[in-house]
């Protein structure tokens, strides 16, 4: 089934080059992180999630796992279940199959490729269920289906994506889900908590280079789709962990002096200078929900698992 408009994916073409361009031409260079998710780069995200040192995935998918019925009674039936960044919605498979008279799943991603496949693994499992995807960022003011006007809804925001935003956006976007969703609605989200410094470089840096490849794939997309002329040999992946913000930072990282034409552009890099790709934020469970509380969230309950390595949290909207 056709998802993407030819309308959408001239804005989203039209997105990634303004945003390159002026992420190239400020003093500290930098591209947003929602570029990560082409089709090359949602299939190595899913990579990642297989990644022995990256721990996320599986922890809050067994925390998902454990508490799915929990979670299952704040879906009514009549309830439409609305996922944010959805990517491959397998977790939403746990919910799911405890969730037996939705109206309907609205998965909602920047990634057309992600939501298709996804689109088509849901139907196939849940041949039931009524699946409405939505692409877009869901940053901006996104058009939902028209037949989900005036039904109760559940969000649900897994993955600790939430982390990728910088605090004032993150607030920013929680209180649009809370405008979304609707007064007194429920959003389960979940967010990767604060850890040894080892291990979450680690996991933002592994042995086998996955990370590195869909960071790098930010370049190999320019040339693809912006004429471009990144040597991608040239540049290096580099994380790290910045304690006074709590977060992980990913940078791609000019080897050498060189110069790169991005439509028709020029843009010159030193050697050792770095682009910013991502912010990763790790929270504590009250930095969380305060957070949460500043966008009209109240927490109903907080799970983690034993190593309290992720949280994940009902949130109502007060
Ligand atoms: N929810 C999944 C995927 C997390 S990866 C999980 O928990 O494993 C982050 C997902 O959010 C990707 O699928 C990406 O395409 C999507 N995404 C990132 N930024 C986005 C944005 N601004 N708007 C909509 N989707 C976005
Ligand atoms: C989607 N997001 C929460 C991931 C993260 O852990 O911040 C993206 C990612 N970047 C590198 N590895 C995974």
């Amino acid at each position: 089934m056709k998802i993407v408009s030819d309308t959408a994916t001239a804005e989203a073409d039209s997105d990634f080059a303004s945003s390159l361009l002026a992420g190239l031409s400020a003093p500290t260079k930098s591209i947003p992180c929602r570029f990560f998710y082409d089709a090359a780069g949602s299939a190595l995200f899913e990579k990642i999630t297989q990644l022995p040192e990256y721990y996320p995935t599986r922890t809050e998918t067994e925390i998902l796992r454990a508490r799915a019925s929990q979670i299952a009674r704040d879906a009514a039936p009549g309830n439409v279940l609305i996922e944010f960044g959805s990517g491959s919605s397998l977790k939403t498979e746990l919910l799911l199959e405890k969730m037996h008279q939705l109206y309907a799943y609205v998965p909602v991603d920047i990634s057309a490729a992600a939501l298709s496949a996804a689109q088509a693994r849901i139907k196939s499992r849940f041949p039931q269920l009524k699946v409405l995807p939505v692409c877009g960022d869901f940053s901006r003011s996104l058009a939902l289906p028209a037949t989900i006007e005036g039904r109760p809804r559940l969000g649900f925001f897994p993955g600790s994506t939430i982390g990728n935003l910088p605090e004032a956006a993150a607030v920013k976007l929680l209180a649009n889900m809370a405008k979304i969703l609707g007064h007194g609605a429920r959003l389960i989200i979940g967010a990767d908590l604060k850890k040894d410094v080892r291990r979450l470089i680690s996991a933002y840096d592994d042995e086998a280079g996955v990370t590195a490849a869909f960071n790098l794939n930010l370049l190999k997309r320019a040339n693809r789709e912006l004429d471009a002329d990144f040597d991608v040999s040239q540049f290096d992946h580099l994380a790290t962990y910045d304690a006074s913000n709590g977060r992980i930072d990913l940078y791609l990282v000019s080897q050498a002096e060189q110069t790169v034409h991005v439509l028709g552009r020029r843009f010159d890099f030193a050697a050792g200078e770095r682009i910013h790709t991502e912010h990763s934020h790790k929270y504590d469970i009250t930095g969380f929900h305060a957070l949460a509380a500043r966008a009209g969230w109240r927490p109903i309950e907080t799970w983690t698992d034993a190593e309290r390595l992720f949280s994940v949290h009902v949130l109502e909207v007060a």
